[in-house]
């Protein structure tokens, strides 16, 4: 055998060895590269062939596209193999177990307090209250001055009210956008403000941001009658059928004659003294009311003799509590899904 056969033989056996040997993918294309590529002991042999007498370059010629193709094989072979290997290894570092559950996919549900507010308005809707909303930051001319809030009266104290510029208050309750209805339309008005409200008021029973649901209705000859029409249907559609309403005298400067209105308590009707709603009373305060003040027509550039109206008020967490049985007011403002999902 020539030296250049014994050369073709061993390079062709050593690059056999070498792609046994290859471990990895990188390492079985480096093994190609050194003996297939261009610059490749095999290529390179093959080159050498030109200086070869011209009738031995069939026989070396022949024998070194054998080892070509052996080689060929070989690498082919071995990167089935290795592949399989990585993929191996790929599935136990991620240790995917697919017999594990799936997660379970949570149905998300209204916030209670968004549910009241719709609810209400529904109720009130089918007998004529529409909707009316207003700014959150107001004047203090239209959250005090124009709803018979007097310069001395203790919502105006620094204590009760965010104050954010000269003139310039959050809105700490809903009757603005009433007045505001009044004094840019005409009577008949009836109307519902529900939205967000802010005192200076933080503890188990207060918070600095609740929700307050104001109704207002406006026309020639509306009587004390209407209201206590208006407030029974409104507490049958909400606390049952069986519902009984009663108004107790109240003052609140933007009304007079003032009320406040209980509902008579369905856990019990007033015969358990231990009841954890009523507290043994059967009666449960819902609201406050009454006739608006001649005052505020003035104001809203109404003539009082011709016109007169109700309005009503109700904190909407407050309600939320009586119709679920929440016992803790801060849970309404804590986000938490264990309380959340049950709505
Ligand atoms: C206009 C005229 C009259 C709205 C009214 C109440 C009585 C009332 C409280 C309930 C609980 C506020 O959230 S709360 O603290 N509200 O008792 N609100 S009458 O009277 C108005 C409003 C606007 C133009």
């Amino acid at each position: 055998m020539s030296d250049i056969q014994n050369q073709i033989a061993a390079n062709g056996q050593a690059a056999l060895s070498s792609v046994a040997a290859a471990q990895t993918l990188a390492d079985l294309d480096h093994v190609r590269v050194t003996v297939l590529g261009k610059k490749g002991t095999l290529s390179e042999a093959l080159k050498s062939l030109g200086q070869v007498p011209a009738e031995e370059r069939p026989k070396l010629g022949a024998l070194a596209n054998e080892w070509k193709s052996k080689v060929e094989s070989a690498i082919d072979a071995r990167k089935v193999d290795l592949e399989a290997k990585q993929i191996e290894l790929e599935l136990v570092k991620t240790k995917l177990d697919v017999t594990l559950p799936s997660r379970k996919i949570h149905q998300g549900s209204l916030h209670p307090i968004t549910q009241t507010v719709r609810k209400v308005s529904q109720v009130l809707g089918r007998i004529g209250f529409d909707v009316a909303v207003g700014p959150e930051i107001e004047t203090d001319f239209l959250n005090f001055e124009a709803v018979n809030i007097p310069k001395d009266h203790p919502a105006r104290d620094m204590q009760d009210t965010f104050f954010i510029g000269p003139g310039v208050v959050l809105r700490s309750q809903t009757s603005p956008v009433q007045m505001r209805a009044m004094r840019s339309q005409k009577w008949p008005v009836r109307i519902l403000s529900p939205g967000v409200v802010y005192r200076c008021d933080s503890d188990a029973t207060h918070s600095p941001m609740f929700h307050q649901i104001e109704g207002l209705w406006v026309d020639q000859k509306v009587s004390l009658a209407d209201l206590k029409g208006v407030l029974d249907f409104f507490a049958k559609e909400l606390f049952g059928s069986d519902t009984k309403i009663r108004l107790r005298p109240s003052y609140f400067p933007f009304v007079e004659p003032g009320a406040e209105v209980d509902v008579s308590c369905a856990i019990c009707a007033g015969k358990n003294p231990t009841c954890s709603m009523c507290k043994g009373t059967g009666w449960l305060e819902i609201l406050g009311a009454g006739m608006v003040h001649p005052r505020l027509f003035e104001l809203a550039g109404y003539t009082p003799s011709e016109v007169s109206g109700f309005a009503f008020g109700m904190g909407v967490e407050r309600i939320a509590m009586l119709l679920h049985d929440i016992p803790d007011l801060r849970l309404m403002f804590q986000g938490d899904q264990r309380f959340l999902k049950q709505f």
